[in-house]
């Protein structure tokens, strides 16, 4: 049950409102009393599928518009007013990404220089948040094998790199028209409504589908590839925290703990009680051309200066997306 504040305080527009960040945004800034605005794409469905956002949908002033269409932007900027905007729309898979370069691009690049311009010309007080990923890191490291704000960023996707030229747009922005702009460089974060097509999401799903018969195997890329795993409902407290900093600045957002795909199938099959011997299969199909990197954050910044702290461990966030799992594919007669 939602808990609605009743002091409106702030108007706020969100991107990408019906992706797995935006959904759990937007309840957080609901909560606190913001009247929130959000942009949805249009697409062919008869009613368009926004589960995401069902439990928050009669609190949210929804927009059809597009990241690659600037008078879009233009029109809801003008419409809505917002004192923040959290850029989170842009076809954010990596592995995709190899497939539809130019989408990824036109999304996650020229779609976050959209929103800067349209909030150059339309309401420059406006405070922007940039969804920034560890992804621009790729395989670069500081001695001490951690990545934070001013390592060396060396992107090895084409969504790594449209993701930097947004990184750097921001900046640029920031400077050159002393915009409020900020980056979240959010490293990998999880939960029940992360898409299927990720790994830990998939890995929950097939595994619950094995348990209860539906399916026997487990198809998987690289299972010794490793990432630092967080909880989206606190990467989102975090984004919130950034724009109410005093100035505009850049903060990554981590755990600081690496974990393997191994690790992460055997951590869920043993919590379903379930031998994970013969399962899993690699389908090269899977593997991706780069996928060299085991990108670790060191979230000392945000700490330090905003006092951020996650709640969930990587144990307690794959607990909740298994139980969501169980419940959602429960034969019908048990
Ligand atoms: P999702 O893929 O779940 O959500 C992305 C959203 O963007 C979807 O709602 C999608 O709409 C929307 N979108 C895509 N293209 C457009 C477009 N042209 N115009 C308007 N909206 C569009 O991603 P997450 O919620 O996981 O991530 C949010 C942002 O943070 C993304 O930019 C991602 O790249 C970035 N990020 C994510 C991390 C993570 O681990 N989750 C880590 C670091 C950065 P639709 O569903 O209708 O296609
Ligand atoms: P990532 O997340 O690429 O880190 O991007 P994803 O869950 O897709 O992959 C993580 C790692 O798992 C390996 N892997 C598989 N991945 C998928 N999707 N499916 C598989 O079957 C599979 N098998 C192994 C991958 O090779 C990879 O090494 C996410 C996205 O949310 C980005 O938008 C965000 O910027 C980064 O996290 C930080």
């Amino acid at each position: 049950m939602l808990k609605v504040s009743l002091t409106v305080m702030k108007t706020a527009l969100i991107t990408g409102v019906n992706g797995q960040d935006g959904s759990y945004l937007s309840e957080l800034l609901v909560e606190k009393g913001y009247s929130v605005a959000g942009i949805v794409k249009s697409n062919s469905t008869a009613e368009t599928p926004f589960t995401r956002i069902d439990d928050v949908r009669s609190h949210l002033e929804l927009f059809y518009a597009d990241v690659t269409d600037l008078a879009s932007l233009t029109r809801v900027i003008r419409e809505v007013s917002p004192d923040e905007i959290y850029n989170l729309a842009a076809q954010s898979h990596v592995r995709v990404s190899f497939d539809q370069p130019f989408l990824t691009v036109q999304t996650a690049a020229v779609g976050a220089l959209n929103i800067f311009e349209a909030v150059r010309l339309e309401k420059p007080d406006t405070r922007v948040y940039q969804a920034s990923s560890s992804e621009m890191f790729g395989t670069s490291t500081d001695a001490d094998g951690f990545q934070r704000e001013d390592t060396r960023m060396q992107p090895a996707s084409p969504y790594a790199c449209a993701k930097l030229f947004a990184y750097h747009i921001a900046r640029n922005y920031r400077s050159a028209y002393n915009l409020f702009i900020s980056n979240g460089i959010l490293f990998n974060h999880e939960s029940p409504r992360r898409g299927t097509n990720f790994v830990t999401s998939k890995v929950c799903k097939e595994a619950v589908r094995i348990k209860y018969g539906l399916t026997d195997t487990l198809e998987l890329g690289n299972t010794l590839a490793r990432r630092d795993w967080g909880h989206a409902k606190d990467y989102v407290r975090a984004m919130w925290m950034i724009l109410q900093h005093d100035t505009p600045d850049d903060f990554v957002c981590a755990t600081g703990v690496l974990h393997s795909i191994a690790e992460l199938v055997e951590y869920v099959f043993s919590r379903l009680e379930m031998d994970v011997n013969d399962v899993v299969k690699v389908n090269p199909r899977l593997l991706r051309p780069e996928d060299k990197h085991a990108p670790c954050g060191d979230a000392t910044k945000i700490h330090e200066t905003l006092g951020w702290k996650r709640e969930y461990t990587f144990e307690t966030m794959l607990d909740e997306m298994i139980d969501f799992w169980l419940a959602e594919l429960k034969p019908k007669n048990s």
